[in-house]
């Protein structure tokens, strides 16, 4: 097959950048990596990824060793550079695009006639149509993509990330990916580049329909969860268990339900609704809805924990990270939840982490304790599940009698109805 891109340089390497340039050079391609982060370059040049995600590492080592990718701080000139940088939510709300525009900016330099652009950051409607514009500013002498026309220097294209922490490489290769050119040739030279590693269907569509996808795919997701955890909270309130009503409404062939949980966290499903909401508010109260009852799920948590606990309990925390089989604490409910705790309840707060990683900062001095889990378990006098890591859910039943239990993820079948000796004390819903 004719080579179209020798080289590709992919400019943010965090969590997406990093998969996206370790499975692109799996596939033959030369990776030059770019980020500012210099501990992360040279974690990367010597085989090792900064964070956790598995196969990853391996990738990195592999890709390294064979001389097809490496790191660097400074762009270089490529073929086609795709952008992986945060775009977070600052005050109110408001999408913060410095990281893009700081991208734009550290690129133009190098470009070339014949360049490809793509921008792969969950992004507001009309992000990919503003980086043209401040490009076709910073390079005059180029002609860049724009709608309504064809011949250009430098083509652009929006190509959300899909891809699930903890699923990264496989979802990969094989997740179908929208394309959005900002033209027919940029769509079709970026759906070129995405044939070189995606096994899924490739679907053409414009920059503004790919970039309202993207965020149309998390909200839905945020909007279910959220529909699960007020079911979770009226079952509390029967005194019911939450996740058998969950599974058996899903045996309806059009019902599918998410799962309750203590909250969403992580750094897609809760921030990129905002995306919406902020650019549409009075269009959007069923996405407002869903924020609040998600962002408000820990602090009810923390409720009926307090409501099952003498002050001198001892209250083992399984889990920090925001989900399962992770070590990412971004936007974690399990850690609002334990600092919650910290401030609240005088006695001992112990907290499991297995993925590795030390307390995060903070923590400590708010004298939450570090800890193993059968040394936490067996000192508790309260497990509260957390995070349905898979060492939690080899817990052997046996480990956790006589304990008095709260598990807020449905993992373990004998604890998720509350228990008759603490109906008491935990059966009325927290408004
Ligand atoms: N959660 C629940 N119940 C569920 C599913 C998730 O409480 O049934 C919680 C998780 O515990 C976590 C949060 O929601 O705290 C988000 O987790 P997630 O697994 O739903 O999503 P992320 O943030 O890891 O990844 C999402 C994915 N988007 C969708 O599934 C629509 C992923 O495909 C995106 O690439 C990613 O956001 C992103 O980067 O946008």
């Amino acid at each position: 097959m004719e080579r179209l891109f020798e080289s590709v340089s992919v400019i943010g390497l965090g969590y997406i950048g990093l998969p996206t340039a370790a499975v692109m050079a799996s596939r033959g391609l030369k990776v030059i990596g770019v980020d500012i982060n210099s501990r992360a370059v040279t974690a990367i040049n010597s085989g090792r990824a900064h964070f956790f995600e598995p196969e990853l590492d391996a990738l990195v080592k592999k890709t390294v060793d064979e001389g097809l990718l490496r790191a660097v701080t400074q762009p270089e000139p490529a073929e086609a550079f795709i952008i992986a940088v945060p775009t977070p939510v600052g005050k109110d709300h408001a999408p913060d695009l410095s990281y893009v525009e700081a991208a734009a900016t550290s690129i133009a330099p190098v470009l070339r006639r014949g360049n490809l652009i793509v921008l792969e950051s969950t992004s507001p409607v009309g992000t990919t149509k503003m980086l043209s514009h401040k490009l076709a500013r910073l390079r005059p002498d180029l002609t860049v993509a724009c709608e309504g026309e064809e011949e250009h220097d430098i083509l652009i294209a929006y190509c959300p990330e899909r891809i699930i922490p903890g699923h990264m490489i496989t979802e990969l290769l094989e997740n179908d990916r929208i394309i959005g050119g900002l033209s027919e040739s940029s769509t079709a030279l970026a759906t070129k580049l995405y044939q070189t590693f995606v096994k899924g269907q490739l679907v053409p569509t414009s920059s503004q329909v790919a970039e309202m996808v993207k965020l149309t795919e998390n909200a839905f997701r945020d909007v279910n969860i959220a529909f699960a955890n007020e079911v979770s909270k009226l079952c509390d309130h029967f005194g019911i268990d939450a996740w058998e009503v969950v599974k058996l409404a899903n045996h309806h062939p059009r019902v599918n339900i998410l799962q309750p949980g203590p909250g969403v966290g992580g750094h897609c499903i809760a921030v990129d609704p905002w995306f919406i909401i902020h650019a549409a508010t009075e269009l959007t109260p069923l996405m407002q809805a869903a924020r609040q009852v998600n962002d408000s799920k820990p602090r009810y948590v923390v409720e009926r924990v307090l409501k099952m606990t003498r002050p001198v309990d001892t209250i083992a925390c399984l889990g920090l990270a925001y989900k399962a089989d992770t070590d990412d604490l971004r936007e974690s409910p399990a850690l609002r939840v334990v600092e919650d705790l910290a401030a609240r309840h005088p006695g001992r707060i112990l907290a499991v982490e297995p993925n590795p990683q030390s307390l995060p900062k903070g923590l400590e001095e708010k004298g939450v304790e570090a800890a193993a889990l059968d040394a936490a378990v067996s000192s508790a006098d309260i497990v509260l599940l957390l995070v349905d890591h898979r060492q939690f859910k080899a817990l052997e039943p046996l480990h956790l009698e006589g304990k008095r239990i709260y598990d807020t993820r449905g993992i373990w079948p004998d604890y998720r109805a509350p228990r008759p000796d603490l109906k008491k004390t935990t059966l009325r819903a927290v408004s």
